[in-house]
């Protein structure tokens, strides 16, 4: 052992071919959606969006990803927002709704081999055909994602490598049979089947049923710890870890990624993992803020944070790609952390090592038992086809967790080796990579703008001919989807407005709310003005609010609080304190009409509030017991189509 005393004698690790590879490695990649975790991203303004996209995708230069899997957008809430369906409807399709069709297309144009993946993690109501259940009609299911991946092709001349099955939620075999056997008869036979994101259960399904095992290429497990069971490795089929990461992306969370990155190879076979989120590109008060790999959560500022685990993804990306393999040869090392290899069977070869502490590289979960990690010596020989390479380059980062002057993917002067072996002394919470390829890049940009907090004074009045995107800036749908629209009928003053276009419940990822919300703005929001006019478009029934203080989305959206004002199609109003409509706090009768636009103004001061129609005082002076602060809102009684003009919010 090593001390003071006694010279430390370094451990031995081999890296050798000769007795055949690993398994093939299928890359590293970054999940967009699940849900609109890119939203804000879309609305920065250049030169920061390609910057953003650069660090993300562009080859030798940061992230480098293999992979980009997006949602397949389902109308529903799934996570930090909706995100829309290429099919609202039955009769309707359009492969130009939301960002993750432009998403695809920047990764795309920074690197063509990008490997495309799309998972569903909700369905619009008409697939479930009344019921929250996406597989009692299997045809309609496929037809609609099969939809999917053709238009991806059709309108974007995007190939989708891969597709997945129900994002965390049960997997049915006939419906996996069906996808299979429709995609191979349209001619996407080289489109191949993940199952069942974050089900082991598939693996013990596929070991008894040859036909599922034949429909499915990939298993695809959710947070596996770095481990994997029995039943999937019997299966034969490429294991995955399909989502993992969703920690913050601090220096810890760097950690967390380093380490798996390393040891889901290690110890579970999964031959890729894929960052749940790619960028946190969401109003951070929404649920797991900045769980991306970077940040880009003001298009306002234009400002963007790279984070470490941008760099620690480069550590692998940047020196191996999707179609190497692994050597047999990995591991763990003595005294704590993890050595990967790979090549590309033409000679080249990439070592990663890692020596995260446990402390220090804890994810969101699953719980992580202890572990021990100290500086070692370490020395690696290279045999088989590796023992005649002469010099390896090299790259470096190290947490620092006290001095808190981190080092990340910094280039090293190229190792020598003697004897095909090297030496390293290890540290605690380092990487290196150690490799053939001398195309590595620490790309960089000038620093982006100073942080800002959503402006003070915002309007908006809808009026785009053609929008590049069909969501209006800043806007984050958290039920129901919110379009740009056009007016055809309207004589002037609203051709150009904004409309809720979601009239069924869908087959739901979590609980969405009973009524449609779209929040805007700054959640540290106390005093505001939220002006908008509203056009109910449902007789009788129809209703419409704005908000202010709007305390909650994501998966909570049903219980958010905040103060609600709604005008309804049957001439009353309502000023409740939740989205629900039960706690009211003042009602009335306002005389509201669908068919009609009306300009509703909502005041919150302190602890009152007031609300005019049509520019004359309405209902006043209601007092408010909470909650102290939060974001605007627009939104719909139930779900209904309803239009939104000239909307301005102003805070103070
Ligand atoms: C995953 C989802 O697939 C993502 O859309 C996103 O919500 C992400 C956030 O961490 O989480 O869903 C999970 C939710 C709960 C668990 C695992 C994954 N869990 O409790 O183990
Ligand atoms: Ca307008």
């Amino acid at each position: 052992f090593c001390s003071y005393v006694f010279a430390c004698r370094a451990q031995s690790y081999i890296f050798d071919d000769e007795k055949g590879l690993g398994r093939e490695f299928d890359g590293i990649g970054g999940l967009s959606g699940g849900g609109a975790t890119s939203r804000l991203l879309v609305n920065y303004p250049e030169p920061y969006r390609s910057q953003v996209l650069d660090y993300l995708f562009k080859p030798n230069f940061g992230a480098s990803l293999h992979i980009l899997k997006v949602e397949i957008g389902g109308d529903a809430q799934t996570t930090d927002g909706t995100e829309p369906s290429h099919m609202h409807y039955e009769d309707d399709e359009n492969y130009f709704r939301g960002y993750e069709w432009w998403l695809m297309r920047e990764a795309k144009k920074r690197n063509p081999n990008i490997t495309l993946i799309g998972l569903p993690w909700a369905f619009p109501g008409w697939i479930g055909r009344g019921k929250n259940w996406p597989y009692d009609y299997p045809d309609i299911t496929v037809y609609y994602v099969v939809s999917w991946i053709a238009g991806a092709k059709q309108y974007h001349d995007l190939d989708i490598d891969y597709v997945g099955i129900w994002n965390e939620r049960s997997f049915d075999s006939k419906y996996i049979k069906v996808l299979r056997q429709t995609l191979d008869r349209v001619g996407l036979t080289s489109v191949r089947i993940i199952a069942a994101d974050g089900d082991w259960g598939i693996s013990k399904a596929m070991t008894v049923d040859p036909y599922l095992s034949n429909a499915v290429q990939v298993i695809g497990a959710h947070y596996p710890g770095t481990y994997t069971v029995a039943d999937a490795v019997k299966t034969g089929k490429k294991l995955w870890s399909s989502e993992d990461y969703s920690t913050f992306n601090d220096d810890i969370g760097g950690g967390c990624w380093a380490r798996i990155l390393n040891q889901n190879y290690v110890n579970g076979l999964m031959t890729s993992t894929i960052s749940w989120n790619l960028v946190a590109s969401y109003y951070e008060d929404l649920p797991f803020g900045k769980d991306g790999l970077m940040t880009a959560q003001e298009p306002w500022s234009g400002n963007y944070l790279v984070e470490s685990p941008i760099w620690i993804t480069a550590h692998t990306t940047q020196f191996t790609q999707p179609g190497w393999s692994y050597l047999q040869t990995v591991g763990h090392l003595k005294h704590g952390g993890s050595y990967v290899a790979l090549t590309d069977g033409l000679g080249n070869l990439t070592i990663v090592i890692e020596t995260m502490t446990h402390d220090h590289s804890v994810c969101i979960r699953p719980p992580l038992p202890g572990f021990n990690v100290s500086a070692q010596n370490a020395t690696f020989s290279l045999k088989g086809s590796f023992s005649t390479l002469t010099v390896l380059q090299v790259w470096y980062s190290k947490f620092d967790f006290k001095t808190r002057k981190p080092t990340y993917f910094k280039q090293l002067s190229p190792i020598k080796l003697s004897d095909g072996s090297f030496t390293l002394n290890l540290n605690v919470d380092e990487v290196y990579t150690l490799t053939t390829i001398t195309t590595g890049k620490k790309g960089s940009y000038p620093k982006p703008p100073d942080s800002k907090p959503f402006p003070k004074k915002y309007l908006e009045d809808f009026n785009v001919r053609n929008p590049s995107f069909t969501e209006a800036p800043y806007f984050a749908d958290q039920t129901g989807v919110f379009e740009y629209f056009i007016n055809m009928s309207d004589p002037g003053d609203h051709v150009f407005t904004l409309r809720q276009v979601v009239t069924q419940r869908p087959v739901t990822w979590v609980a969405d709310a009973d009524q449609t919300i779209s929040v805007i703005g700054d959640h540290s929001w106390q005093n505001m003005t939220v002006s908008c006019d509203i056009y109910i478009e449902t007789a009788n029934k129809g209703g419409v609010f704005v908000a202010g203080r709007v305390t909650k989305g994501g998966g909570e959206v049903r219980n958010t609080k905040g103060i609600f004002f709604w005008v309804f199609a049957d001439g009353t109003y309502k000023v409740t304190n939740d989205l629900r409509g039960e706690i009211v706090l003042t009602e009335g009768l306002s005389g509201t009409r669908a068919g009609v636009w009306h300009t509703l103004t909502l005041r919150i001061e302190g602890t009152f509030a007031s609300g005019m129609l049509n520019g004359y005082p309405l209902w006043m002076n209601v007092m408010l017991l909470g909650p102290s602060n939060g974001w605007a809102a627009i939104g719909t009684r139930a779900f209904e189509p309803a239009q939104y003009d000239n909307f301005y919010v102003e805070a103070n």
